[in-house]
């Protein structure tokens, strides 16, 4: 609360009618409305007196076929879990974060339904998901290139901006992609904005040693995955197994830090650094959806 200086507020979501999210992953599709039936009628702008003479009310209603992590979002620890051996038995299972299994092996409905509990997005709301934002500026420094940033560059910014973080903090990274997002023409951006503007180097342990030791709880980016979503290839020090998303890894499966990804960070960082601030009181709970495994959410700072 001590950040909020002014009162000024920003909505750091982009709009979910922007295209981008299938460009940058052909998985996930934008969102598809229904409208809900009533007694045969399409519930969208029905004049309710088809229902009885006497009503004067137009009435709405809608289904929203969702893709959870579309655009704007955060990573639940059920996204990502890993193949681990828990019990040393040589045998790998599919665990996520503590742990937890949120299928069961044996089909005995024990630490399935526990797991899925447990790690589910709706922990992470059931804790308000409200606190201070640190916002560094990769964008301002390294432009709409691609840079694969490790912990020696990401200090190197910080201490030039005068950035500090604590225990508690949840780190936003400004790149400046969702802004090309926000630029690109209504049939959606130029598929090159897969390859733009920076990420964090997952591959860099001294910056995964970084994100543990200072105790941060979450880390956003204005980017498709904070990290890069194609170091297959140039992957160093993994082995024959490893990680496709080694930053997801570490944050999602080992350490219990969320992440939020395709925020909308510019118009945020452009205050910030026009008053000489890295810091705000951000607001980010994502839904109360009990499985759901991520969530689409509209984080707002306070500055
Ligand atoms: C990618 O889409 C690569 O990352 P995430 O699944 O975390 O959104």
């Amino acid at each position: 609360m001590q950040e909020v200086i002014t009162g000024d507020i920003f909505c750091l979501s982009l709009p979910l009618d922007r295209p981008g999210g299938q460009v940058l992953n052909d998985h996930r599709c934008a969102p598809v409305f229904k409208p809900v039936m009533r007694s045969g009628n399409q519930v969208f702008n029905f004049p309710m007196e088809q229902v009885d003479p006497r009503f004067s009310d137009v009435s709405s209603d809608e289904a929203v076929l969702l893709y959870s992590q579309y655009s704007t979002q955060w990573d639940g620890f059920a996204h990502k879990g890993s193949m681990f051996d828990v019990d040393g038995s040589g045998v790998r299972r599919r665990v996520h974060y503590n742990g937890w299994e949120i299928v069961d092996a044996n089909s005995r409905g024990t630490q399935g339904e526990l797991g899925a509990r447990a790690v589910s997005i709706a922990s992470m709301a059931e804790t308000g998901v409200q606190g201070r934002g640190v916002l560094v500026d990769l964008h301002h420094h390294l432009g709409n290139e691609r840079t694969q940033v490790d912990l020696n560059m990401l200090l190197r910014i910080m201490e030039a901006d005068r950035v500090t973080v604590s225990e508690g903090d949840i780190l936003c990274i400004h790149s400046g992609l969702g802004q090309l997002i926000m630029n690109s023409p209504a049939t959606g951006p130029d598929p090159s904005i897969r390859l733009a503007c920076a990420v964090l180097d997952g591959t860099d342990s001294a910056l995964l040693n970084w994100i543990t030791e200072t105790g941060l709880v979450a880390i956003a980016a204005d980017n498709l995955a904070v990290e890069s979503s194609s170091t297959l290839g140039v992957r160093k020090n993994i082995g024959p197994h490893g990680p496709v998303l080694p930053l997801h890894e570490h944050c999602l499966f080992k350490i219990g830090v969320h992440l939020g990804e395709l925020w909308y960070l510019t118009e945020l960082a452009q205050w910030l650094r026009t008053h000489e601030r890295s810091r705000f009181l951000l607001t980010a709970p994502p839904l109360r959806l009990p499985g759901a495994v991520g969530s689409p959410v509209t984080p707002v700072a306070t500055v």
